[in-house]
């Protein structure tokens, strides 16, 4: 056979990077693949397999390949899928409600403390309501800290309070009178049926009523909280994954300097 004349001609890859039309990058630019996984209530076999599959499809993924599936139990299936998504988002267009700060290290933080308040800085975190993790409140506040952020303890110019888990919002709020907190850490884990948005919503409701709302600076985060839900709920700042001690030691100054210069 000659040449390639009758092979289906190749369409050059699309390499150009752009913005308005965003897609996952797999191995070349705009090839939209992208990995996921998900658990089925049905038994591992067959029929699984090909509703994961079309389940896919109904995501806008093209081409899925169902690459792993285990069962997790007698009626339960867990799936990993490859595919390529066919949506796209045009980045340029996107606004997000972020906290937009300059971020401090540790030691700017403790002289920036004591130039403009003379004093330590009182906080106090836990994770309140029935949530039981633990991880995140304490990435923030521990000695130690996380991905090597020092966590807010290691501060000289904090005065730190970790209350721990499953702390009722009426107990955060007694001990955080007692404390003379000038900053609240809340982290919230738990998201089955919003239950995270319940209890911070009953947090600053609660603190509304017994007109402690404007005394305290409160910060609250997790895995689903971001800065737009915590000013929905009232707060003063939220902060998600990959932050951590030193963007909310930095928030702390910039807004408590803030608010001490408009009274
Ligand atoms: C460890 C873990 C547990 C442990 C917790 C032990 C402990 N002492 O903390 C145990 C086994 C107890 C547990 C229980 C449950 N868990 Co759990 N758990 C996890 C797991 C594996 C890791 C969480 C973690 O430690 N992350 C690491 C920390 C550092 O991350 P982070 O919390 O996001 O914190 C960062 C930011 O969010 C932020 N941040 C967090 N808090 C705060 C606070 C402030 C003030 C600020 C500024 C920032 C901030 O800073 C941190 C650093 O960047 C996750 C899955 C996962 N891989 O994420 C599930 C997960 C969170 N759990 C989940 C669930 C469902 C549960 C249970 C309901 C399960 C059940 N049916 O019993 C129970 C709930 C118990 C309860 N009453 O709270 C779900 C939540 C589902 C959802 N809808 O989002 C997850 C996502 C697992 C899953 N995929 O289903 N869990």
């Amino acid at each position: 056979m000659s040449s390639g004349a009758h092979l289906p001609k190749k369409s050059s890859p699309d390499t150009a990077l752009d913005l308005t039309h965003i897609r996952p990058y797999g191995d070349t630019m705009n090839d939209g693949e992208v990995q996921l996984s998900f658990t089925l209530p049905i038994p591992d076999n067959e029929v699984a397999v090909e509703a994961a599959r079309q389940l896919a499809l109904k995501m806008g993924l093209a081409e899925p390949m169902v690459a792993h599936h285990a069962p997790l139990d007698k009626g339960f299936t867990f799936f990993v899928l490859y595919g390529s998504l066919s949506h796209y988002v045009d980045y340029t267009q996107i606004q997000v409600d972020s906290v937009d700060i300059n971020i401090m290290t540790m030691e700017e933080t403790d002289l920036f403390i004591q130039q403009h308040f003379g004093r330590k800085i009182r906080v106090i975190g836990a994770s309140t309501g029935t949530d039981a993790h633990t991880v995140g409140i304490d990435a923030i506040l521990n000695m130690k800290g996380y991905a090597g952020h020092y966590g807010l303890e290691r501060y000289k110019m904090l005065e730190t309070l970790n209350l721990g888990s499953q702390v009722t919002n009426e107990d955060f709020i007694r001990k955080a009178v007692e404390f003379d907190a000038d900053v609240l850490l809340v982290s919230q884990t738990v998201t089955q049926k919003n239950i995270h948005v319940q209890n911070l919503t009953e947090l600053v409701e609660l603190l509304e009523a017994e007109r402690l709302r404007s005394r305290f600076l409160l910060i609250i985060g997790g895995p689903r909280i971001n800065h737009e839900l915590a000013k929905e709920i009232g707060c003063d700042a939220g902060f998600g994954p990959g932050k951590y001690a030193d963007d909310v030691a930095s928030f702390i100054c910039e807004e408590l300097a803030a608010r001490k210069q408009q009274n």
